[in-house]
């Protein structure tokens, strides 16, 4: 009997010790030596998602806007750590040749967090959404995370069900995603109930009452808070860390003034972009790309100008937080 229950406890012993290899296996995930440096020493990093330059832009303008937004995190004191899958691997911290790769590849994937998976098993290649960045971002220890536009709830998304994977992510993964708001060609105001609900602290950054609605610095939703500067926001990230609540917390940052001013056409030109992706039968993942280069399309790359643009706004704001955080937490 008592050979039989030590032999229990070996097998037993022995399984969780196969489990734990698995979880901790650092095949399917490697940092950059220069953001594993930065954390080392406990400098200021800055997270970037990949689908923007997988599915959000059409080349050249991905790989020069990814180039650039790494340039301006850089300029501003935090070292950029991009994030992907490539060959089966979730990579934090990219090289300019996988960058490349990236942004030329024909038929990328999009891997959200119920794609990894998959794509990982199979050791495929792909852009990571906001939430698998978070996920990555967690696992590295990087605390901000910057990005362009989150995912929301779509419009008709009471029926259809259409809410994107990011909004329950900020609800469990304590990460601060800094976004330019939530594009209107989402339903905002499901989406900030969403949010709600899944307890993630929504601030817009500056003194606008409004949260932005991406290419235009006003939804016409009320934001809850503000915080106005990165050392107000790296307190905000620093508390809800330090609470250990689990869950992220969203920078609403409103396109800047001159780049607002295309907001109404490109609204416009939104409405065009949803009757027509309903009427082709676009569903699911497919939605946000389809609108995206339609709008653009429509409005003459006037869309994609404004996308850059604040793109480039929320890296340079995202750095400053992530470079106030790391000086907080010394
Ligand atoms: N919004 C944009 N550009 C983008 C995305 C959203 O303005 O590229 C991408 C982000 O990666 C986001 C994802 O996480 O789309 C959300 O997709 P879905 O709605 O399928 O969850
Ligand atoms: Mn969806």
């Amino acid at each position: 009997m008592r050979i039989l229950k030590r032999a229990c406890a070996l097998i037993l012993r022995k399984g969780v010790h196969t489990y734990q290899n698995i979880l901790h296996n650092k095949d399917l995930f490697r940092i950059h030596p220069s953001v594993s440096e930065a954390l080392v020493e406990n400098k200021p990093v800055v997270a970037l998602e990949s689908t923007i330059i997988t599915h959000g832009m059409p080349y050249p303008h991905n790989l020069s806007t990814a180039k650039e937004v790494e340039a301006i995190v850089r300029a501003e004191g935090a070292t950029p750590a991009t994030v992907a899958v490539i060959d089966g691997e979730i990579r934090v911290g990219l090289s300019l040749d996988e960058l490349d790769h990236l942004a030329q590849s024909k038929r990328p994937l999009k891997v959200s967090r119920r794609d990894l998976p998959y794509v990982i098993s199979k050791g495929l290649s792909g852009g990571t959404t906001v939430s698998a960045t978070m996920i990555a971002a967690h696992r590295a220890g990087i605390p901000v995370f910057v990005t362009g536009g989150i995912g929301g709830v779509h419009r008709d998304g009471q029926n259809s069900l259409d809410i994107s994977a990011d909004l329950t992510e900020l609800g469990r993964t304590p990460i601060a995603v800094v976004s330019a708001g939530v594009k209107s060609i989402l339903d905002i105001g499901r989406t900030l109930e969403f949010l709600e609900t899944q307890g993630v602290c929504v601030v817009t950054y500056g003194t606008s009452k409004s949260f932005p609605a991406f290419f235009t610095p006003d939804s016409g939703f009320p934001s809850a808070y503000n915080v106005q500067n990165p050392s107000e926001a790296a307190k905000l990230i620093a508390g809800t860390l330090s609470l250990g609540l689990q869950s992220g917390v969203l920078i609403a940052v409103p396109v800047p003034e001159e780049h607002a001013a295309v907001g109404q056409q490109i609204e416009e030109a939104i409405q065009a972009a949803l009757t027509e992706g309903s009427s082709e039968g676009v569903a699911g993942k497919d939605v946000t790309p389809f609108i995206l280069q339609k709008v653009n399309e429509l409005t003459g790359g006037k869309s994609l100008q404004a996308n850059i643009a604040l793109i480039h706004n929320n890296a340079k704001v995202g750095s400053q937080i992530a470079c106030a955080l790391s000086k907080q937490m010394r």
